[in-house]
């Protein structure tokens, strides 16, 4: 497969003036019928006139109206085009139901749906599909279904036919159609200028009563990014629709979004607190990619992190602004190091902006959101509210209508600010998570903090320079009083101190307060130290993580050795469990413990190679430790946390039923389930079932509640696919993978449909100590559904590799397991070209 290099940027020899799309819908012949203005790009030297296509059958071309007879590869077209504006048309077929690769123009359940980011609209039409090519779009769809969508604004409509026109110069990949009988829940949002906006939450008959929740969320959206960004919506309509097969979580198509329908349903019967949290969060997502990431797109698929890292942050305030603003860090953290750090550091590693691709897909990674998220929080923070307001505003201001890249983006903050960010573009091209090092010095009233980054070699690039770093910083008296308040320190050489004068007593200090830098923090600390910033750090995100500090070293002894677990720790928990100013929320956080892969993970980078089984069996006798420590205290707590009000999926009552489910698994290993059993009976809300339930089928039990669940809900495919997920992600180490097994044998398991597909074997890769089965099963079983899956579905197929990606911090025996599954892989005849790059680059 070819590599596309970021360095290779060339603009496209035409621009893009109008174009006409007309859809005749058939779901096995579908015409597209293209009338496209192009004129020649002075920006540009090249002339080539190349339009992508794939998987199309050209029926006709033409050239002002003269037939022509192009040149066609299996990529796309080339023609000789005039060096004078001209329009181009062409006329050509595809199959929409016979794509299952759900990108471009495919079905779902009946219904015509597209998917064209990053490369999809290639598969509807020839085109310069690129996302520098902007233009405004007409669409006629004909199609004799009851719903016919497209971008922009409704311009007619009759019996079997509409017409839409979209004002917004945009690229193909927001180009979105949607055909089908379907319903719509409708509202309206009256924006900040006045101009009313029709708000429509398109789902299929049935499921009409799980969209109240995802309009509540929208209109919320619309109101926080006029209050918080000064952004207006710009159309008479804004239209989503859920859609059951869906490779990604939603797509920000210029109005008309998309949606993977568990990203947008919701009801509490069916739906979770978390599911919930979600939908809200991804809604928000990709409402506020019509600024940021419509208005202005990116260049090049390089600069994906443009529109991703700034809009997963936006939604990240957002959800701190709805819910809490703690519990939300904590929550994006715990996410960042399940998901972000081992990409960083292992063989998937790329820059926040990668440098080269094969395939584009691979590249809609946690490093390019999450990370790219906190990279723009760490701008925020070295900047300053004020500045960081003032850049925003002048990024809409300088570049609404264009196709940026990361270097406009820093130049909007370098012309507000006056700073030089040479030094912090570093963040968006060296990968790899930097290490930092920290000591300390105490003299004559004088504490030094002195720092040390260090990044090892990622792939390509074995040399890393120092990167900016705020670190947050506090300093606490030895009784417990803050003796300064948070202030960032600007790291910028690879080693550097920072001196605090004029202190009455030697402080204990609170670094990286807020997880004010993606870092691994390197220091010494005694237990003892940490149990004191437990009780005393005024930093709730460092509290935390002082409690989680305290789990982390004693699971890491746990595993290696025959240590019992800290009694500093489960003191200091008994402590906090009983803090009543603490939130139900965040106490249910500090119950929590880092996760296995999390400890296998910490182990290698200690030199250990880690043993699943061993780390299983810390995380089991440490929470049986819990639960001894707490004793009593678990069901007084419980009784203090249940709901009485009826069920609303808000901070306030999610937080105590977090709370009240972690007590509750620690209350089932000491009660053996008896509580749980009342707790199934007695739930009126999707958020209890799944606890009691997950509780009883942790202490071994629950197969009649299994079966009396499936069999009431086994008409919802969103409520199955929980179903699914929750018998593998429960079993003990030794069944994961034979339940993994005999689930993909049920008539129920559509692995053609992602979400099914993801709920298996999603599952089965995050149980840790059973995917990792020494008998190599779990690898055996991924790799012979990877396999099967590639042809249909190379997207989702590629992203499910990511569960080999580090294979090698096991053993040896492990390890040759692990590579005969990814030789088998990559000698598959006819492998995707996504499947084949992420495992050419997993094996290294
Ligand atoms: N652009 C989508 C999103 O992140 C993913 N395709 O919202
Ligand atoms: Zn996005």
């Amino acid at each position: 497969p070819e590599t596309v290099y970021l360095k290779d940027y060339k603009p496209f020899g035409y621009v893009v003036d109008s174009v006409h799309l007309t859809f005749d819908l058939a779901p096995n012949a579908t015409r597209v019928t293209s009338r496209i203005a192009f004129s020649p790009n002075p920006e540009a030297e090249d002339r080539t006139f190349f339009l992508f296509g794939e998987k199309l059958k050209l029926i006709r071309a033409t050239i002002d109206g003269k037939d022509i007879t192009p040149e066609i590869t299996p990529e796309g077209l080339t023609a000789a085009a005039p060096d004078a504006p001209f329009i181009w048309e062409a006329e050509v077929e595809i199959d929409p139901a016979g794509n299952t690769a759900l990108e471009g123009l495919y079905m779902s359940n009946g219904m015509y749906c597209t998917q064209c980011e990053a490369e999809g609209f290639r598969k509807i039409t020839y085109y310069p599909d690129r996302p520098d090519v902007m233009s405004v779009f007409t669409v006629r769809i004909n199609g004799d279904l009851p719903v016919l969508l497209s971008n922009g604004n409704p311009t007619g409509q009759g019996e079997g036919w509409a017409e839409w026109h979209d004002p917004w110069p945009k690229p193909s990949y927001l180009f979105a159609l949607v055909a089908g009988d379907l319903v719509a829940t409708e509202d309206s949002f009256p924006t900040i200028s006045g101009q009313e906006v029709a708000l429509k939450l398109w789902v299929r008959p049935g499921d009409e009563h799980k969209t109240a929740f995802g309009m509540e969320a929208l209109k919320k959206s619309m109101k926080w990014d006029e209050d918080s960004y000064g952004r207006e919506y710009d159309l008479k309509v804004f239209n989503i629709v859920a859609v059951d097969d869906f490779n990604m979580g939603a797509m920000e198509n210029k109005g008309l979004n998309i949606f993977n329908s568990s990203c947008v349903l919701a009801s509490p019967d069916t739906s979770t607190d978390m599911n919930f949290e979600r939908i809200e969060a991804i809604i928000a997502h990709e409402y506020f990619h019509n600024w940021t990431g419509d208005r202005i797109t990116c260049r090049d698929w390089f600069q994906l992190c443009l529109k991703e890292g700034l809009t997963v942050f936006r939604d990240s305030q957002f959800t701190a602004d709805m819910r809490s603003a703690p519990v939300k860090r904590i929550h994006d953290v715990i996410d960042l190091r399940t998901r972000q750090f081992p990409e960083d550091n292992g063989p998937l590693s790329h820059p926040v902006r990668p440098e080269s691709f094969q395939e584009i897909n691979n590249f809609y990674t946690a490093t390019v959101y999450e990370k790219g998220a906190e990279v723009i929080g760490m701008l925020k923070r070295l900047v300053g509210d004020a500045a960081y307001a003032e850049a925003l505003d002048l990024y809409f201001a300088r570049h609404d209508g264009q196709a940026c890249t990361i270097e406009d983006w820093l130049k909007v903050f370098e012309d507000v600010t006056g700073r030089d960010l040479t030094q912090f573009k570093r963040w968006y091209s060296q990968s790899g998570t930097p290490r930092v090092k920290v000591t300390e010095d105490w003299a004559d009233g004088t504490y030094t903090l002195s720092f040390e980054q260090t990044t090892l070699p990622t792939p390509g690039q074995p040399e890393k320079l120092p990167q900016v770093l705020p670190i947050a910083v506090g300093l606490i008296g030895p009784n417990g009083d803050e003796l300064l308040e948070t202030t960032v320190l600007e790291m910028t050489e690879a080693k550097q101190s920072f001196s605090f004068d004029g202190l009455p007593a030697r402080p204990v200090p609170s670094i990286l307060r807020g997880f004010s830098a993606p870092v691994i923090l390197e220091r010494e600390s005694t237990n003892s130290e940490r149990a004191f910033l437990l009780a005393h750090d005024t930093d709730p995100f460092n509290r935390w993580e002082a409690g989680r500090a305290l789990a982390q070293d004693t699971l890491l002894k746990m595993a290696t050795g025959t240590t019992d677990p800290d009694a500093d720790y489960l003191d200091g928990l008994r402590a906090l469990m009983r803090d009543e100013t603490l939130d139900p929320a965040y106490r249910a956080l500090m119950l929590g413990l880092p996760g296995q892969a999390e400890l296998a993970g910490l182990l290698a980078d200690r030199g250990v190679t880690p043993d699943p089984m061993a780390i299983w069996q810390a995380v089991e006798h440490l929470r049986d430790a819990q639960a001894q420590a707490l004793g009593p205290l678990l069901e007084e707590l419980y009784e203090a946390n249940q709901v009485t009000d009826p069920y609303q999926p808000d901070a306030e009552q999610s937080g105590k039923r977090a709370l009240a489910g972690a007590l509750l698994r620690l209350i089932t290993r000491r009660d053996g389930g008896a509580r749980a059993s009342a707790l199934y009976a007695a739930a009126d809300n999707m958020t209890l079932t799944l606890t009691a339930l997950s509780c009883l089928l942790q202490a071994g039990q629950g197969g009649a509640e299994l079966a009396a669940f499936y069999d009431k809900w086994k008409d919802d495919r969103l409520v199955i696919d929980k179903w699914f997920m929750l018998q593998i992600a429960e079993a003990a180490p030794e069944r994961a993978v034979s339940v993994a097994q005999a689930l993909t044998e049920h008539p129920d398991f559509n692995w053609r449909n992602p979400n099914r597909f993801r709920a298996v074997f999603g599952a089965l890769s995050a149980n840790h100590a059973g995917f990792h089965d020494a008998t190599g099963a779990g690898y055996q079983l991924l790799a012979d559904w990877l396999i099967r899956l590639d042809p249909l579905n190379p997207q989702t197929t590629a992203r499910m590799c990511t569960a080999f990606q580090t294979w090698k911090r096991y053993d040896p025996a492990r390890q040759a397991k692990i590579a005969v599954e990814l030789d088998r892989i990559a000698t598959t005849p006819d492998l995707s070209r996504d499947t084949s790059e992420m495992i050419s680059r997993i094996r290294g």
